[in-house]
């Protein structure tokens, strides 16, 4: 059984044309005018795209003392609803656990996923069993690892394991991923606000400051740089972030910034509105920031200085936000987006002339592709390529409400704002998961992806690791001791 995309544009990152798609057993067969197959679907005025990809999602996390509230299901649901076809989440172990015993945990969460997956490997913690672990973690198609520098006491790591586990990465062609945010601050001046007495969701954002983010960053490039190794560093929120990125790729550097569709769209006033829920309901980490750092956020996706647009889904319900009434370190930290990331984008990004629809699918889909080894498998409108596709209509509107969302959850950040595009069908591996704008997801159709190691693409650049460390010169006469 064929399918024929008819009468639409292709958008990918590079090139705009019309043209029909044919998609045969999950896959894209033939490209081309006037294409005829068993199902036709019409693509009449659309935007024909890759799938977005979100390469930040939390699923079923276990965190602060609970769950996030959107499982594989749910989450993947959501994905599907908003045109993204393929979701990377994180494995998470346990400070001690094996990390081969994680996947496990996360293979059993992922089987009901609705769309196709993929997970980063968070290290927790360091010792000789992570460093060999690290191996058959790759050789599973995982080639990226997290290091959380926040969250001390739980997840965070120190500078000294995430040195050698940034080298580990570097000889297996891994990459290494980082939650850039000092811990260390982050808990200190958490102290001081809940002793001086404040504890209401704003609290939050004073004790989290872009300056901590800013050092975060700039210290996570230096030690990979040391390690040899590229970085990846996820949630780019601020102008002290984006700029020590910006520094790094222009000195040949491959590091890359991800930025979330909240922070490009909602700004710290959120925190300040007096409704303890509504406030509450934005407590994320890093917190929305001021207009100056989405304006540096925005310029960094036109110029390409920042790579992808993520969400970092992870959706707790307003219940599950009051675990923090009387003390804001308690709330648990995260906000949705799956389901609103690509038309938020589109209307936020495209229709106001901030980035052209070439960008849009770079910056929701190819660039992650190309990243994380899985291009043109995903990503790509290519034949060959997993029919992982969006007809995008832009004659299609609507004004989000938590009311009518996929997301379990009781509430939407981005309550109220009229999003002015909106798929008309969704395909993953070709299955039609949005049909003519309504939600036919399927449990359990997602599968994992699998991604190799890069052995030669992820290098960092530097010259650093050449100067180091040089024989011992004889100067002038004195003699060289302990070569
Ligand atoms: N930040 C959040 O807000 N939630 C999940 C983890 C994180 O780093
Ligand atoms: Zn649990
Ligand atoms: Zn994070
Ligand atoms: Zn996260």
């Amino acid at each position: 059984m064929s399918k024929v995309i008819k009468g639409g544009t292709v958008v990918t990152a590079d090139l705009t044309y019309k043209a029909d798609v044919k998609i045969e057993d999950g896959k894209i067969v033939e490209i081309g005018p006037d294409l005829t197959g068993d199902e036709i679907l019409d693509a009449e005025g659309c935007f024909v795209m890759p799938g977005g990809i979100d390469p930040h999602t939390h699923l079923e996390m276990p965190f602060m003392g609970t769950h996030s509230s959107d499982d594989f299901y749910a989450g993947t649901r959501a994905a599907l609803a908003g045109g993204t076809t393929m979701v990377v989440d994180f494995a998470l172990p346990d400070p001690g656990q094996s990390l081969l015993d994680a996947i496990k945990v996360w293979d059993n969460k992922s089987a009901r996923a609705c769309c196709d997956y993929s997970f980063h490997m968070a290290i927790t913690w360091w010792g000789e069993q992570v460093f060999d672990e690290m191996k058959t973690v790759t050789e599973k198609g995982i080639n990226t690892f997290k290091h959380f520098m926040a969250y001390k006491g739980s997840l965070m790591v120190n500078d000294d394991e995430m040195f050698a586990s940034f080298k580990r990465c570097a000889e297996l062609g891994a990459t290494p991923l980082v939650h850039a945010e000092n811990g260390d601050l982050v808990a200190e001046m958490t102290t001081k606000l809940l002793a001086e007495g404040n504890t209401g969701p704003e609290a939050h954002a004073y004790s989290r400051p872009s300056q901590v983010e800013g050092e975060a960053t700039n210290r996570a490039i230096m030690i990979a740089d040391m390690a040899g190794a590229p970085l990846y560093v996820v949630h780019t929120s601020c102008e002290e972030a984006h700029e020590a990125i910006r520094r790094a790729k222009m000195n040949g550097k491959r590091v890359w910034g991800e930025p979330l569709i909240q922070h490009l769209v909602l700004d710290e006033s959120e925190y300040f509105n007096e409704d303890w829920d509504h406030a509450a309901r934005r407590v994320m980490s890093p917190p929305f920031r001021n207009k100056k750092h989405q304006d540096s956020l925005w310029a960094g996706l036109a110029s390409g200085t920042l790579s992808c647009v993520a969400t970092d889904h992870c959706a707790f319900t307003t219940e599950q936000k009051r675990y923090g009434v009387g003390d804001f370190s308690k709330i648990p930290n995260g906000t949705g987006g799956l389901e609103d990331r690509l038309p938020v984008l589109w209307t936020m990004g495209v229709e106001t002339g901030r980035i052209t629809m070439n960008e849009f699918v770079a910056v929701t889909s190819t660039n992650i592709a190309k990243i994380l080894n899985c291009y043109p498998q995903k990503g790509a409108v290519l034949v060959g390529a997993d029919a992982d596709l969006i007809v995008m209509d832009p004659s299609m509107s609507k004004t989000i409400k938590a009311e009518t969302q996929a997301s379990s959850i009781d509430y939407n950040v981005f309550e109220g704002i009229e999003v002015t595009a909106l798929p008309r069908y969704v395909l993953t591996r070709g299955y039609v998961a949005v049909d003519k704008g309504e939600l036919k997801a399927k449990e359990g159709h997602g599968e994992f992806v699998a991604r190799d190691p890069n052995a030669t693409v992820n290098k960092a650049l530097s010259k650093w690791k050449e100067l180091t460390a040089p024989r011992p010169v004889e100067r002038a006469g004195i003699p060289v001791t302990g070569v």
